[in-house]
Parts: structure tokens; sequence; C-alpha cells
């Protein structure tokens, strides 16, 4: 995609989120009604639902070549990332959008022939966009971010995931997280993937894993997190195709290795 194209679509987008963003804002305490899907867990609003709607809606006005693969059905039916397509999660975190009205984000990838181009992450209620241009670097809102430092030991990491990893579960034996977990600095958890993906775009956090996740949840972040030097594989070490569910690691280059090879391999189930 050439430098002019991706600005221009980085620019209607960037209005169009930020424009979500307040409308979220504006009706944060107004009355919920939230619904289950898959599980009693899994949860979805109107809010979700508006907020995708009025994104698609702007994408298919604006740009009618345009696909778009979004989490609550407004979107196309994807089976490639040829040409430009659009993944779109409206509401990152809908757990904490309900429960504490603030940490969520609405995550937007922007990818063309399977390449990420642009990238959004909006903390809505703090008001903080994440944003990323391929080769152009990402910002948080106007403040450049750095590239990653050249080193980092896995012992000085500090990692995201979720408290499930340490728990029984299908994926990967918990007595090896256990063992990562007493070797690094810190794990942390925050309830979105979107927002943890910007805090590695950030430097706050060194990398962050899932064990299954959709595209949309990891899309926007993952390019913004790549933008500034760090990579993403799934758990073994293989390619994410961002067009089914899959696991991740996004981590800082200096870590990817010791991390897959040491712990997460040996403990895969
Ligand atoms: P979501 O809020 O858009 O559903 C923490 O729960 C992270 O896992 C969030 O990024 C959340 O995205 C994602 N997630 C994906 N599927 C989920 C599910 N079925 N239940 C809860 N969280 C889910
Ligand atoms: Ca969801
Ligand atoms: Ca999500
Ligand atoms: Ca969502």
């Amino acid at each position: 995609m050439d430098a002019e194209l991706r600005g221009k679509i980085y620019q209607d987008a960037k209005e169009w989120i930020l424009n979500a963003g307040r409308n979220i804002r504006e009706a944060i305490n107004d009355p919920l009604v939230v619904e289950t899907k898959a599980h009693a867990n899994d949860l979805v609003t109107e809010v979700d639902r508006e907020t995708e709607y009025f994104l698609v809606t702007h994408i298919r006005d604006t740009y009618p070549t345009h696909k778009v693969f979004s989490e609550e059905g407004y979107g196309d039916d994807i089976q490639s990332l040829d040409g430009i397509v659009w993944i779109i999660d409206p509401i990152d975190g809908t757990m904490n959008f309900v429960k504490q009205r603030k940490n969520f984000a609405i995550s937007i990838g922007i990818f063309h022939e399977g390449i990420g181009e642009i990238g959004f992450v909006y903390d809505v209620m703090s008001d903080i966009l994440y944003s990323a241009k391929k080769g152009e670097g990402a910002y948080k809102n106007d403040e450049k971010l750095q590239s990653l430092e050249p080193n980092l030991a896995l012992g000085e990491a500090i990692l995201g995931f979720n408290h499930k990893w340490l728990c029984q579960n299908d994926v990967i034996d918990e007595k090896v997280v256990q063992q990562l977990v007493s070797n690094i600095r810190g794990s942390r958890a925050y309830g979105s993937a979107a927002l943890k993906l910007a805090y590695v775009s950030e430097g706050i956090i060194d990398g962050y894993l899932t064990m299954n996740l959709a595209p949309w949840d990891i899309a926007g972040g993952m390019i913004l997190a790549n933008e500034v030097g760090a990579v993403t594989t799934n758990l073994t070490g293989g390619p994410v195709t961002l067009l089914s569910n899959d696991s991740t690691v996004t981590c800082h280059p200096a870590i990817q290795t010791e991390l897959i090879k040491d712990y997460l391999e040996k403990g895969i189930k």
C-alpha cells in the first residue's frame, strides 16, 4: 500500500474510532442490557453491537471494496486476507465494560494482502489512542513510542497473561507456567487483549500470551506492537494467520526464543 492511501485510510479510521469512543463515553452511565453468547462469562451488550455497526457503516460508505472481519456479526464472511481487510473488535474487554465501565478498548487492524498497515487501540475512558502506520512508527496520542531497546533478559521481563494459565487447562501444563512465572520479574492481567498489546507497544510490559483468541482480539494491537519491534508467533513459534482462533505470543524479540523453547514448547499439550 502506498503512503498516500495509507495516510487517507488512517485519517478516516482515526476520526471514526474517536467518534465511536465519544458515543460510548456519553452513554457510559446508561442502564445496560447484558446478554451472554457461548457461555455464562461470554458477554455482549447493545453498545458492542452499536459501536461495530457505526464503524462498519462508515467503512462501507467510504470504501465499498474493502472487507470487514468483526466480532458482532455486521462484517463480511472472511476466508482470506486478500485485498484490504479491516479486522475490528468494537469493545475488547466487554466484561470490564460491564463491571467497571472502564479498562476496555476499541481495536482496529487494517491489512492489505495480509500485511498489517494500520493499527488502532483506543482506551475509550482514558481517551488514549494508540495508533501505528507500518514503517512510520507507533503513537500514544501525539507522543511517538520508542522502538524496543535491543536487549532484555527473560528474568527481567514483565509478561501479560491471565490467571487461567496457572490453573489446569487444555492448552499448556500449568507446572511449566508456574516455573515461568517464578523466573520472570512479574505478570499482569488486565482483561483486554487489545490493551495488553498496546502496553507491549508502549514498552510497559514485555510480552503478551494468549491461549485461544479470535483475530479481532489481537489484530490492531499486533500491528502496534510489531511497529516498535515486538514479534508475534503462535505458542509453538509458528505463524499466526488471523483467519481463525489461535494461540499467540507477542513479545520483545530478545526473549522470544528462550520463552518458546525453554517454557512454552515444553508445556504445550
Ligand atoms: P472481548 O471482551 O472482546 O470478548 C479477556 O477476557 C480477553 O479475552 C478480552 O480481550 C476478551 O475479548 C477476550 N475474549 C475472547 N473470547 C472471550 C470469551 N468467550 N469470554 C471472555 N473473554 C473473551
Ligand atoms: Ca466478546
Ligand atoms: Ca475481544
Ligand atoms: Ca469484543
